[in-house]
């Protein structure tokens, strides 16, 4: 096991957490930015360490294709390629190819797909899965999963959380660096509790680093959403760190740390900022509405960072959709939110302050679901 993970303080179910990793020591409840290509799109590494990101998501399927994990690891792995001194979480490349590349098969070798660059048929199995990500050297690597919509039913599900857990001992075993990099296991089954429970229990039973709960964020109802995070962290060992994939929202990250979860990655501050979307604490500011033409304050007056510190509204209204910098300024404002968001929740875990924390959010005009 390459972490260490300490309760600093607890509310209930939530918790706050001190999470050690190779590169870093993270603060729990913390979000991941995502990269692709070994980038957050149009921030410099400099910068998100600025903003305060303690772990950045790289994605195997984009890294592995372009510029090949052989590179990588001949320039000496991903932090030293893309100069990121703290720690990096790398995802196994299914998911992506399921739910970028239509054309993705699962069989019980791995999944197989067409190579975007030249359309040929490739296969990634567990095993290939591990290597790659063992030779871009992240401080998480995550196990080969089989996705499946949670919006499907039937018998798809239960073959599905079946070979995830069939998987996790081909990964463990390909996994050749488990003192500098931890393997976290996936939990899926969709929103059948019965599966859920199953899938935990295997898991548990091989006592990885972590653990994270798969399939969700896939368009089911938030009850269901809900439901199925809170069965899964109830069931997790407590003294292990508990991701939530792709999500998510600020609402959704809140909810979740409040039923015991630590971790959470997910596009959506990056993307929304690139449509010209801010995050404020009243929800979403959008900035190409004009309005903002001649809107001197800064996209939140209550925010710390440069960009609302050095530029108004009207300002980035004119830049965004025209120029990169519109959203550049946008992404880094949207991280910046995020991450004051995972340190407030950090803080107020710790110093016993929850509930006031939960309160005054709503009080900004979030709903909160009790
Ligand atoms: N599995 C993997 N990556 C993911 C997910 C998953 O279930 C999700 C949730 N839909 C986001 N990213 N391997
Ligand atoms: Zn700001």
């Amino acid at each position: 096991m390459a972490l260490r993970f300490e309760i600093l303080g607890r509310f209930n179910r939530a918790r706050a957490a001190q999470l050690t990793l190779p590169h870093f020591v993270c603060q729990t409840p913390l979000f991941m930015p995502v990269g692709t290509q070994g980038t957050i799109k149009g921030l410099a590494t400099s910068q998100l360490e600025e903003i305060g990101c303690q772990i950045i998501l790289g994605n195997t399927y984009h890294l592995a294709l372009r510029p090949t994990s052989e590179l990588i690891d001949e320039l000496g792995g991903l932090h030293k390629f893309m100069n990121w001194p703290r720690a990096l979480l790398t995802d196994s490349g299914g998911f992506q190819m399921v739910s970028l590349l239509h054309l993705a098969d699962i069989t019980e070798k791995g999944v197989t797909f067409q190579s975007p660059v030249d359309g040929k048929p490739m296969l990634l199995t567990p095993e290939e899965s591990i290597q790659i990500q063992n030779r871009i050297g992240a401080d998480i690597i995550m196990a080969l999963d089989d996705v499946v919509r949670t919006t499907i039913t039937g018998p798809r599900i239960e073959e599905a959380m079946y070979r995830t857990l069939r998987w996790i001992d081909r990964c463990i075993a390909a996994h050749s660096r488990p003192h500098e990099q931890n393997l976290f296991g996936i939990v899926q089954g969709g929103l059948d509790p019965v599966l859920r429970d199953i899938c935990v229990r295997g898991l548990v039973d091989r006592n990885l680093p972590g653990y994270a709960i798969g399939g969700l964020a896939g368009g089911e109802s938030k009850d269901s959403f809900w439901r199925v995070v809170a069965q899964c962290t109830a069931a997790l060992p407590e003294d292990k760190p508990r991701y939530v994939m792709g999500v998510g929202y600020p609402l959704d990250i809140v909810v979740c740390s409040a039923l015991g979860a630590d971790m959470y990655d997910c596009v959506y501050p990056t993307r929304t900022a690139r449509f010209g979307t801010a995050l404020v604490p009243e929800g979403v500011l959008k900035l190409k509405h004009k309005a903002m033409a001649d809107d001197t304050r800064p996209i939140d007056p209550t925010c710390a960072c440069m960009v609302c510190k050095n530029y108004s509204r009207a300002y980035i209204h004119c830049l965004v959709t025209k120029d990169a910098m519109g959203s550049q300024l946008l992404s880094y404002h949207n991280l910046y939110y995020m991450m004051k968001l995972s340190r407030d929740l950090h803080t107020s875990i710790v110093e016993e302050r929850f509930p006031d924390f939960l309160k005054e959010m709503s009080l900004n005009g979030y709903a909160m679901p009790w």
